[in-house]
This record gives C-alpha cells, sequence and structure tokens, in this order.
C-alpha cells in the first residue's frame, strides 16, 4: 500500500490529487506543520523533515513533482500523463520541472520571511514576490490559447504547475491571479479529486 506524508496547504496536495485522480489505493497520515518542529519524530522517517514523503513498498521518496510522475508511470496507463510520442512531451517535462526550479523556488523565500521569521528580512518579501510574479509571464502567455498546458487535456503538468498559484493565494501575492491564470485555476480546483485532497487536515488525538 502507498504510504503519503503530508501536511495541509503543503506540496502533498500534488501527489495525493494524483492519486485521488487516478483512483489509487493510499494511506494518509497529515501531519502539524513544520513537522521537523511540532513532530519530531517524522525526522526517523524522513531526515529531512520536509513533506510531502511518500513510501511504496522499498521505494522512498522526497520530491512532489517526482511522486506524480512515479504514479502515472507505475499505476497507469492514464491520460494524465504526456507519453514521449506525443508532440507536447517536451513541453510537459519543461512544465513538472518549471513547477519547482522556476515558479515555487522565490516563493518559498516569502514564506518564510513572511510567516516562519517575521521581522528578520521583510525585503525580501517584497522582492522575492515580484521576482516570483515576474517569473508567471510564460505561464499566463502559454495559456491564452488553450485550455490546459499541454496535449489539449487534463495532466500531472496542471497539477503539479497549479500549485504554485495555490500556494500565492496562501502567501497573498494576489497579483499573481492574472486573468488566463484565473480562469485555468478556477476551472482546475473545481476538481473533486482537488478538493478531496485539499480535504484533509491534521487531527490531533486526544
Ligand atoms: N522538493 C520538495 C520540497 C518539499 C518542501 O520543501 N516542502 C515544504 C512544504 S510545501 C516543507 O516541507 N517545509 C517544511 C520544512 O522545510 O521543514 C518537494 O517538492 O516535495
Amino acid at each position: 500500500m502507498i504510504k503519503i506524508y503530508g501536511t495541509e496547504n503543503s506540496r502533498a496536495v500534488r501527489p495525493i490529487w494524483t492519486a485521488e485522480e487516478m483512483g489509487l489505493d493510499f494511506d494518509l497520515e497529515m501531519m502539524p506543520f513544520p513537522p521537523r518542529v511540532f513532530m519530531k519524530e517524522y525526522l526517523d522517517v524522513n531526515m529531512l523533515g520536509t513533506v510531502p514523503y511518500m513510501i511504496d513498498g522499498d521505494i522512498k521518496m522526497t520530491e512532489s513533482v517526482a511522486m506524480c510522475q512515479y504514479f502515472v508511470d507505475r499505476y497507469g496507463p492514464t491520460d494524465l500523463k504526456v507519453m514521449p510520442d506525443e508532440e507536447d512531451y517536451p513541453n510537459y517535462l519543461n512544465w513538472l520541472f518549471h513547477a519547482d526550479a522556476t515558479l515555487t523556488f522565490p516563493q518559498t523565500v516569502v514564506l518564510r520571511y513572511k510567516f516562519q521569521e517575521p521581522g528578520v528580512a521583510d525585503a525580501a518579501i517584497e522582492g522575492y514576490s515580484r521576482w516570483f510574479v515576474s517569473r508567471l509571464k510564460l505561464l499566463e502567455s502559454s495559456l491564452e490559447d488553450r485550455k490546459y498546458l499541454c496535449s489539449n487535456r487534463f495532466t500531472i503538468a496542471d497539477i503539479c504547475v497549479s500549485y504554485a498559484i495555490n500556494l500565492a493565494k496562501s502567501l497573498e501575492i494576489h497579483q499573481a491571479l492574472k486573468p488566463n491564470i484565473k480562469r485555468w485555476t478556477d476551472m482546475l480546483f473545481e476538481r473533486e479529486a482537488f478538493k478531496k485532497a485539499s480535504s484533509y487536515k491534521f487531527e490531533q488525538k486526544t
């Protein structure tokens, strides 16, 4: 049985959403955030203390986008995956990497200095928020003439990239909701599997 460790509103939404879309059976452990502070025993499971973390038999993974790729590759066939012989395959790969290497990277600085260490580096909040918004150019212009990012259908590229917009809402970076991005995420976040993936909460044991 697949086991996923997560926290609310974290990148864990990506593999959970993918698993829900595919109807996979999985066991989910929701924790308080950040688990390395509020659930120290989690460091015995994942030494990095980050979420998500996924275990499937002997397989252990720490990267949310890679988990989505693993699910569609290992447990497909599914339309959520773009095949190497499809025209949009290079775009699919590019979006999967773009999701973190370009988009969520500046957001993590905002998260840290806005909510975790307020007062330590206030200038970084504004600077990295602006930098993030300027990095949305490619996404906004790509969505000008298409409903989904790749192959005219919903894929894990949409799941992985839209997490950055979900996070922007939590970080109160309202400028991220450019017209095409807003239309696209309004549609994606209405999916039942997304609503279910976002509904899982940590419950304190009494
Ligand atoms: N590359 C990892 C990043 C994981 C990551 O940094 N997750 C954040 C939450 S979205 C986290 O665990 N932060 C808490 C911490 O670093 O202690 C992924 O995409 O899964």
